[in-house]
């Protein structure tokens, strides 16, 4: 008989809950839960697949060791032995920094990888931490670091409560959302204008989500820094700056208006290739709305200016007064995440505390640019990357100039990739481990409820049990934390959970400002409840963070008010009595509700100030070079990407239900550009840039604008060794390698994926 389970969707940052049918151990069929308090039922056709990307006959079921060049099938004892006798003693050896740390974005999607990670760049010592932040949202953290002091303080557009949303780079109809988790973001949209709200899109291709659009703006590719620039500018200039009791939170506020002086709507039109006029209006309608969100994404970010648009999409929400209201930009406050602290000066947000060895690019978030990874391999010297371990990443398809980081990779002394496919960065590992099909594990979103429309929190246990020989991943990751510190074998991997709860509840109980402040860490360690070390781990953050239950413990007088509200669970939505702990979660298996966002300021901010800092240092003198870029010539061919409903950025082109149709790896040129280069549809073309040449198939279509011409990303899955059978019959090419790595957000290290010159000549 099948029976049903719920499991999150880790698909995308939308976080749908599913319904899965079981047969056996197989998941046969997927449907939105009608139940779950936040999805209510959406669904879309990546999570419908999820059963067959479950079974994928190509991932991998056991451990892969290299042995005499050649990948072979091995135990988990074999594969922690190689990484045991390698890596402590590389390290001896040639120091911390001979090993590099890759995380890629599905990291953000399991438990496992946000639980462990921090531990073993804790266990390695090493600052060479590479992530998919510096090929997506640096950009963001860097502007949230600067102005509120925290880079994960990124306010959300309150979609179900805005009368105006100004929507830039996304293309929410088939990503379906990005540092904006709102299932149903297609529903949300159209909501918006039913109420007889406005939805504005700055895109230069006529994208899904811009037909939903009440006007869709074709801008060229890399001007969203100027054309928002003289959107403050006009607001500034024309009194319609109001930012209301925010003003009382914020610094800098009179030295904006000369610093953007030089950015009217006239100066920028051209670079923009938008009338004025437009840009003037744009700016009225934004000021007139009752309640307005500006939102930007990967086409406001992955560009040259993608630190100053980042900013000045926050600069707007703040002039119009609508950062930290309803219908505005919130700040999300998660369940598992840190408790609010009393409002007050905090550390500030710094950046480029050391420097990449080869380059000299500042380090952000402890991060360096994932476009310097190939040269920190490369190049001779001390501190050189010998040994590497790669989370959830695919680098040598998602990162620029593939070719040169696979040439790297392959010179690399030591290398260990968790994945669940020998695809084109696992193949060069000389240890794979994978982990289980996503059925098998466990599910809490503690990255994207962060960045949620609505506070809530659901937990899903697997689906379907462990098989036999496999290993949960957070069991996998625990063991490489153990294997790297030299005590594989010497202690359980279960002592690695032990020991960050020990951590964490020293820090809590030793901490004046907290309820727990005195308490013995270890009488609270055997109060948590939960079956395994990451239920245990969630159990902890859940009763330490905002809703609760402290451990029965009072809150203190000085917690700050905002902490109240959710301290009992009362007055938030149909939340039962009682404070917040994973047994409360597993009684709710369709998740809790814990309301809408709500106004968080000024406890959010960190910075040295404790106010708002609007005109940070570091951009002010970024300014001047977005300055310039007005009398700069612009190219007369850019490239941008898209993404396809169907597609997930490299590693979903393997399951048969997924692709075909539209999602092909086609370049989309406009008729005009194509009439002038002769290309004709269908045809083949050969695309040129700074880091190679690509031939691709012609889509002509006006979708994009003139100038511009449009290929997805996360293609070109012909390498030999990989172990993709679907894919590599339809493998595409890959677009990053029209990169070389050196075009950079420079305040960021953000890889600039969109908006870079290119060349078209056709081919017979
Ligand atoms: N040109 C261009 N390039 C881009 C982008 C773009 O818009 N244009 N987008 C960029 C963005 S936003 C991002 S986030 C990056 C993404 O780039 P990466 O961070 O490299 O991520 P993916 O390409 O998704 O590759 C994910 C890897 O994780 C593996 N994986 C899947 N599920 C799991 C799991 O549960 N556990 C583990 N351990 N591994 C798993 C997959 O097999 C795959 O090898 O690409 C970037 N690259
Ligand atoms: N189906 C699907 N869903 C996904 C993913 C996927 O690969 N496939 N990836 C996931 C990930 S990792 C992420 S980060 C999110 C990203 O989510 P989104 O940011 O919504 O991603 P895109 O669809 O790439 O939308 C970027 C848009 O920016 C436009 N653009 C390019 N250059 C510029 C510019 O200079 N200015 C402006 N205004 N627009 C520009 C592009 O035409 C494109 O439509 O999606 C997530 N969801
Ligand atoms: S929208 Fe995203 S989370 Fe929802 S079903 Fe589709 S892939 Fe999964
Ligand atoms: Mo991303």
């Amino acid at each position: 008989m099948p029976r049903t389970a719920l499991r999150i969707c880790p698909l995308c940052e939308a976080t749908c809950g599913l319904t899965l049918t079981i047969e056996g151990t197989t998941v046969t069929g997927a449907r939105g839960d009608r139940d779950d308090v936040f999805s209510r039922g959406f669904i879309c056709p990546k999570g419908a697949s999820f059963g067959a990307l479950d079974a994928d006959p190509d991932r991998l079921r056991t451990p892969l060791v290299r042995r005499d060049g050649v990948l072979r099938e091995a135990t988990w004892e074999e594969a922690y032995d190689a990484i045991a006798a390698a890596v402590p003693a590389l390290v001896r050896e040639h120091g911390a920094q001979a090993v590099g740390v890759v995380l890629g974005n599905p990291n953000v999607h399991t438990m496992a990888g946000a639980l462990y990670p921090p531990l073993l760049l804790k266990a390695l010592g090493t600052r060479n931490l590479f992530t998919a932040s510096t090929l997506d949202q640096m950009p963001k953290h860097v502007s949230s670091g600067l102005l509120f002091g925290d880079p994960f303080a990124i306010p959300v557009p309150d979609l179900e409560r805005t009368d105006f949303l100004l929507l830039l780079g996304a293309n929410p109809v088939e990503s379906n959302g990005s540092l904006c988790t709102a299932p149903d973001f297609p529903g949300l949209l159209k909501a918006l204008r039913a109420r007889g709200g406005k939805l504005v899109v700055v895109d230069p291709r006529r994208t899904r989500t811009a037909r939903l659009a009440d006007r869709h703006l074709a801008p060229r590719p890399g001007s969203d820094a100027l054309l928002l620039a003289a959107l403050a500018h006009t607001l500034l200039a024309e009194g319609l700056a109001v930012p209301g009791p925010l003003a009382e939170h914020t610094e800098g506020l009179g030295e904006l208006g000369t610093a953007l002086a030089s950015f009217t709507p006239e100066a920028v039109a051209p670079a923009c290739d938008l009338p004025a006029t437009e840009i003037r209006a744009l700016a009225r309608e934004l000021a007139a709305a009752p309640t307005a969100a500006v939102y930007g994404r990967i086409g406001s970010c992955t560009v040259e200016y993608g630190t100053l648009a980042s900013w000045l999409v926050d600069v707007l929400n703040i002039l119009t007064g609508n950062l930290d209201r309803p219908g505005g930009a919130l700040f999300p406050l998660p369940a598992a995440g840190p408790r609010p602290r009393p409002a007050g000066p905090g550390k500030g947000f710094a950046m480029g505390r050391w420097h990449s060895r080869v380059s000299g690019h500042p380090e952000v978030k402890s991060e360096l640019p994932t476009a310097a990874l190939a040269e920190e391999i490369e190049t001779p010297g001390e501190g050189r990357i010998r040994a590497l371990i790669a989370i959830a990443a695919n680098p040598v398809l998602s990162a620029p100039d593939g070719r040169r980081l696979d040439g790297a990779l392959a010179g690399l002394d030591f290398m260990v990739s968790v994945d669940p496919y020998l695809n084109e960065t696992s193949r060069h590992a000389h240890v794979v481990l994978p982990p289980p099909p996503p059925s098998q594990s466990a599910h809490h979103d503690f990255a994207f409820n962060g960045f949620a429309i609505r506070n809530q929190v659901r937990y899903t246990r697997p689906a379907v049990p462990l098989e036999a020989d496999r290993l949960d991943e957070c069991e996998i990751h625990a063991r490489l934390v153990l294997a790297v510190s030299g005590m594989h074998g010497a202690a359980a991997p279960s002592a690695v959970d032990e020991t960050a709860i020990q951590a964490t509840l020293r820090k809590e109980t030793a901490d004046p400002h907290s309820p727990l402040h005195g308490e013995d860490p270890a009488r609270l360690a055997g109060l948590l409840t939960g079956e395994t070390g990451p239920e245990r781990r969630l159990d902890l953050m859940l009763r330490l963070g905002p809703y609760g239950d402290r451990f029965g413990s009072e809150p203190h007088a000085e917690a700050a008010a905002e902490v109240r509200p959710g301290a009992s669970g009362r007055g938030t939505d149909g939340a039962p009595e009682g404070g917040l702990g994973l047994e409360r979660v597993l009684a709710h298996p369709h998740g809790i509700d814990l309301g809408p966002m709500r106004p968080r300021l000024p406890s959010v901010l960190r910075t040295r100030s404790g106010r708002i800092e609007l005109l940070p240092d570091p951009i002010a003198a970024e300014l001047p070079r977005l300055r310039a870029a007005l009398a700069e010539r612009p190219a007369a061919l850019v490239l941008v990407g898209r993404r396809h409903l169907r597609s997930n950025n490299s590693w979903l082109h393997n399951v048969p239900a997924l692709v075909g149709g539209s999602n092909r790896c086609t370049l989309q040129v406009h008729p005009h550009d194509a009439d002038r280069l002769g290309l004709t549809d269908g045809g083949r073309a050969r695309i040129t840039a700074d880091g190679g040449a690509l031939d691709v198939p012609v889509e002509i279509t006006d979708s994009v604008r003139s100038g511009v011409v449009s290929l997805p990303h996360g293609w070109g899955h012909d390498r030999a060794g990989s172990r993709l059978s679907v894919a590599a019959a339809d493998p595409g090419v890959n677009v990053n390698q029209l990169l070389d790595g050196t075009r950079l957000d420079p305040l960021s290290g953000t890889a600039v994926l969109n908006g870079f010159p290119v060349e078209l000549t056709p081919l017979p």
